[in-house]
């Protein structure tokens, strides 16, 4: 029996998790996902344990530079890198990836320099990084609305012969990544109903995080997550997303199915966001230090490291060669962001579209007047000083 399940058990608890690496290091061996493993070499893994590291020290940095006033805000996605690095590098080149605003992991697994990521949170660009190049969808910030867009894309795939034709270079799937609060929205369930009705080649995929803000994600559903698409038809599987391993495995197979005509699949990955929802957000409200520290012993990081030592195929020389090339990416970051210069905010509304827009230029207007205020007051205040 395949590990995505088109049944729900009587009990709803009894959803089991998939897992390849415990968290002590120790493989557990699986036939059907093995085969999905076995064309990667023990230095794809340290590859990808090197890619967890850099995108946490980017991760970090970033903060670091919201923090310096450098950017307007920072999404980390700490505690969520095997979760991204194992769906991101699962992905074949012509597959197309619809990201949420979390997904640096995904991002660095598809070559976006996370430069590109600084300067969106920076509010000086929507997107620098070329989408149809890497293929890679822009970040979307309004929960659920890439969630049709890329069932659409996917219909689109369908229509141009690019699905189902059994050549490896050109059949494509679509992967869209939300968030277990995302899974709420009425734009998922919607995409869900178009991708069943039309078998479409669309992997959905969910980091449970276990957070929306600041709402637990047992309140977003009473039954898993996974259980859900089920219901449309849509087999589905629940792995634990802090195992590299078990999340490279299920996105290849789900995409392997989508591409090849055998319709959408949905995965939820069980994860945890270790740093607070944005640097604009006080985690220490809703969430205990308890429940931060059992994650932390959960660590995708160093659960890989483990691996890598029980097999023998990592030492401390690489280890400590990965955290100075980590530095040194935060040091790049920083030279990247302090070099730039203050963003005229008006400048976000010539890139909403390609010409001219009524809607957008009459809020380019009222935007003008609303900063023009300002500028009174500061004439004000100088006129007052001078009395
Ligand atoms: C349509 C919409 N409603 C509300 C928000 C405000 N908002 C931003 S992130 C967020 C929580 C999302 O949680 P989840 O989907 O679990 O993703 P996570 O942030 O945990 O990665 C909310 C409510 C929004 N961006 N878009
Ligand atoms: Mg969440």
């Amino acid at each position: 029996m395949s590990v995505f399940r088109t049944t729900i058990p009587e009990n709803a608890d009894d959803e089991p998790m998939v897992q390849l690496i415990a968290p002590d290091g120790t493989r557990t061996p699986h036939d059907e996902l093995d085969a999905a493993l076995a064309h990667l070499t023990a230095e794809d893994l340290r590859a990808y344990y090197r890619d967890m590291v850099m995108i946490r020290a980017a991760d970090i940095e970033a903060t670091s530079l919201q923090r310096q006033g450098q950017l307007g805000l920072w999404a980390s996605a700490l505690g969520q890198e095997a979760a991204q690095i194992g769906a991101g590098h699962a992905a074949r080149t012509q597959d197309y990836l619809v990201p949420t605003y979390r997904e640096h992991g995904i991002a660095w697994a598809r070559g976006i320099e996370p430069w590109h990521l600084l300067d969106i949170w920076r509010g000086i660009s929507h997107s620098s990084y070329d989408p149809y190049e890497l293929r890679t969808h822009p970040y979307m910030l309004v929960l659920g609305a890439q969630v049709p867009q890329a069932v659409g894309y996917a219909m689109g795939l369908q229509r141009d012969g690019l699905v189902g034709t059994g050549d490896v270079e050109t059949d494509t799937a679509v992967l869209t990544l939300f968030g277990d609060g995302t899974s709420s929205e009425g734009e998922t369930s919607e995409g869900f109903t178009f991708a069943a009705s039309f078998q479409t080649p669309t992997v959905f995929y969910t980091q449970n995080n276990q957070w929306a803000i600041s709402v637990p994600s047992t309140v977003q559903s009473r039954v898993p997550l996974a259980q859900r698409s089920r219901g449309w038809g849509i087999p589905s599987v629940r792995i634990d997303g802090n195992d590299v391993l078990a999340v490279y495995a299920t996105v290849r197979l789900a995409l392997d199915a989508a591409r090849s005509g055998g319709g959408p699949r949905y995965i939820e990955a069980l994860t945890y966001r270790m740093a607070a929802h944005t640097t604009s957000d006080d985690d220490g409200r809703y969430r205990s230090a308890d429940e931060l520290s059992t994650w932390k012993g959960r660590d995708p990081i160093a659960r890989l490291a483990l691996h890598l030592r029980a097999i023998d195929e990592i030492d401390d020389a690489f280890m400590a060669r990965c955290d100075e090339e980590g530095h040194d990416l935060s040091m790049q970051l920083h030279h990247h962001i302090h070099g730039l210069p203050d963003p005229d905010p008006v400048e976000i509304f010539h890139e909403v579209y390609a010409e001219p827009h009524a809607l957008v230029q009459e809020e380019r207007e009222q935007f003008l007047r609303y900063q023009a205020q300002f500028e009174d007051e500061a004439a004000d205040d100088t006129e007052e000083a001078g009395k």
